[in-house]
């Protein structure tokens, strides 16, 4: 797969590099040693010498349904054609409207209003500050506190960052907002297990001591993934969310699911709270909404919320949630998610998850007494192997799986002390064999 087409000499100069300050990135050693992609197709991506790379995370946990799809496409090109940009503020575009009532009706029950935000960053701020100002319109304006848990992921902005818990995401910025975490729950008896884990849902009763020490007239809301993607795939233990939901309705505290990776389709059900049977409060959406093609993030919330702010917004010409993006509810934004949503629909996309999941399952737990491998965790089309830390440098293996799957034709991605995975839900069998011969290769590879 990784046969060198192009001429070298096509190949950007180290200087042409240079201005791009890569997020999220090594930046050194990548412009030392780039990875450039120009086009991507279905399930793969092709580089600029010519390579075709397996895109095993979906881009980002984002392009669930292949790339290029055909109807986002059209949709977008017609959308930007008739309408660039329009306000949301005070004014709004036709699509938005549709795309509210869409992501209406694809959530649970219950989640009746949409938010837009421009990735899943921006919804999991607004969704913090949605839970403050509502406690806050409640007359309970002490509830502040947040409650996140060890090793979540709620994107990079000073709230998301508060109640996220991955520490290597944090140490450098300072004082964020308010915030504790739970305890996550990757443990040792649970390693290895396929789908939810047995044990650790006791775990949830952390909650309870949270409370203790700050009570609840303090706290405004829990925010977890019902799976946590970037921090390793975290599979939630059987009955833990239901837990979690308990005690949060025990103590008038907001629970909101950052879905920004399991909604749409990575579950094998559309949306996280539906795989696990919890409902939130409240429930941030982004990448899979637009296939990824062009940025969009949503928070959907109860009518109890909606209301609220309704009811305590003063004269009806007065903003009763003073806060919005100038991309809220962008057109080209809207035009993809409409297409995107359909698609989603239409090609069934949760049942080809549902159907390939076992076998995405039995092929990722075939790695199992490989060197350096010490957990494997799986849930839909969902996945991670944990790697043994090479001495003091837990990321180090990570990285170099991750650089020898690239040069044999694989996308995986490393985070932490893991291989994540996310394929496509389009993808093929063989292609979950050619996945995992590459990665297993790859690993055994690895000093
Ligand atoms: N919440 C969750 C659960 C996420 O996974 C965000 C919020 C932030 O979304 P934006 O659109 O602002 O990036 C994310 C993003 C990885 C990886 O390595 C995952 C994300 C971002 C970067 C890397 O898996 N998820």
């Amino acid at each position: 797969m990784s046969n060198h087409t192009n001429a070298l000499n096509d190949l950007p100069s180290r200087e042409s590099l240079e201005a791009f300050w890569m997020p999220y990135t090594g930046n050194r050693y990548f412009k030392d040693n780039p990875l450039i992609v120009t086009s991507a197709e279905g399930c793969y991506l092709t580089t600029q010498e010519g390579n075709k790379v397996f895109d095993g995370l979906s881009g980002l946990w984002c392009t669930g349904m292949g790339h290029g799809r055909s109807e986002i496409i059209q949709a977008v090109s017609s959308g930007i054609q008739t309408l660039d940009f329009s306000p949301s503020f005070q004014v709004g575009n036709d699509l938005a409207f549709k795309v509210a009532n869409k992501v209406k009706d694809l959530t649970p029950d219950g989640l009746d209003y949409v938010f837009f935000t421009n990735s899943g960053s921006d919804a999991a701020d607004t969704s913090l500050k949605m839970a403050r100002a509502y406690w806050r319109m409640k007359g309970q304006g002490t509830k502040t506190r947040f409650i996140g848990r060890a090793r979540g992921y709620h994107g990079v902005n000073y709230g998301g960052m508060s109640v996220g818990g991955i520490g290597a995401n944090r140490k450098l910025y300072g004082q964020g907002i308010e915030a504790d975490h739970l305890p996550h729950t990757c443990l040792e008896q649970n390693r290895f297990s396929k789908g939810l884990p047995e044990h650790g849902v006791e775990l949830a009763d952390t909650l309870e001591d949270l409370v203790a020490l700050h009570d609840a007239s303090n706290i405004a809301a829990v925010i977890v993934e019902p799976m946590s993607g970037s921090g390793g795939v975290v599979i939630p233990p059987k009955g833990y969310l239901n837990k979690l939901r308990a005690i949060c309705d025990k103590h008038n505290i907001l629970l909101i699911f950052d879905e920004v990776i399991t909604g749409f389709g990575r579950t094998g059900h559309a949306f996280g709270a539906d795989a696990f049977g919890v409902m939130p409060d409240i429930m941030t959406l982004a990448k899979g909404l637009t296939n990824g093609c062009v940025p969009m993030g949503a928070v959907v919330s109860s009518s109890e919320i909606y209301q609220t702010f309704m009811q305590n917004g003063g004269a009806d010409y007065n903003t009763e949630f003073p806060h919005g993006y100038t991309y809220s509810a962008h057109p080209v934004a809207c035009a993809a998610a409409l297409a995107a949503m359909d698609v989603f629909e239409k090609d069934r996309m949760v049942e080809k998850v549902v159907a390939l999941a076992p076998y995405f399952e039995q092929q990722i737990h075939q790695l199992k007494g490989l060197k350096h491998v010490v957990d494997i965790r799986n849930f839909g089309l969902a996945g991670a192997i944990e790697i043994a830390s090479f001495g003091q440098e837990p990321t180090k293996r990570p990285f170099e799986i991750f650089r020898h799957c690239w040069d044999k034709g694989m996308f995986v991605r490393c985070g932490g002390n893991t291989i994540q995975l996310a394929p496509p839900f389009i993808s093929t069998k063989a292609q979950i064999d050619e996945l995992f011969n590459v990665l297993s290769d790859a690993i055994s590879a690895t000093q």
